[in-house]
């Protein structure tokens, strides 16, 4: 193995899609390896925390936990802030997206529909639109998280805003993030950027 190897389902989305922007971001060249249901149960057991993502680095092993590999490609590749104070903000980004990302697919492992529904209408109610603030203050004026470049922050919002806006989650309104004029404006510079668009129209 010759270059970085990312595994994941085959599905643009969510933590593994992540890594993979991460990576087209710093222009870095990998080994996109999708598993499907049957090979992952298979794997499961290997895995450290039994979970997907991975990130396979010639020389360093298998990484795991998507912020963690999202940290370290960002400080290689100039995608996230090696100061200290500025790195704690956008980590502060990445931490929060994965607090809505749990809570939303803690929804999405629940049979009870009346249930599954009485949660999502407490998260359209309060916790995505705190959360939605939260995100606005700490991306601040600039066009970016970090202010006129992008970082591996602006990837994990750009993330939870496509899967929001998707309609993926029943009883949670498509528009709901529409309010939110900086978390709109970042998600749409990271769709936009030429290697986001080359990579999602790649053959
Ligand atoms: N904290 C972990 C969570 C990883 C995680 O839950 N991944 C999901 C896919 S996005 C997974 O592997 N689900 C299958 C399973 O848990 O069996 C991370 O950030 O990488």
């Amino acid at each position: 193995m010759s270059k970085p190897k990312v595994t994941y389902f085959d599905f643009p989305g969510s933590r593994g899609e992540e890594v993979r922007l991460a990576l087209v971001l710093a222009g870095v060249d990998f080994d996109d390896y999708r598993v499907g249901r049957a090979e992952f149960a298979r794997i499961k057991p290997d895995l450290p925390f039994g979970t997907l993502p991975t990130l396979e680095v010639p020389g360093h092993g298998v990484l795991v936990q998507t912020n963690a590999i999202l940290r370290l490609i960002g400080r290689l590749h100039g995608l996230h802030p090696g100061d200290p104070w500025e790195g704690a903000r956008h980590d502060a980004v990445l931490e929060a997206c994965e607090d809505l990302r749990q809570r939303l697919s803690a929804t999405s492992r629940m049979s009870d529909a009346a249930e599954k529904k009485a949660v999502r209408q407490a998260l359209v109610a309060d916790f995505i639109p705190r959360w939605a603030e939260g995100i606005e203050g700490l991306i601040g004026e600039g066009s970016f998280v970090g202010g006129t470049r992008p970082a591996v922050a602006d990837i994990k919002i750009y993330m939870i805003q496509k899967a929001l806006s998707s309609g993926t989650y029943d009883d949670i309104p498509p528009k709901i993030l529409d309010r939110f004029a900086r978390v709109q404006g970042v998600a749409q510079r990271i769709a936009s950027h030429p290697a986001v668009l080359a990579w999602i129209r790649r053959a």
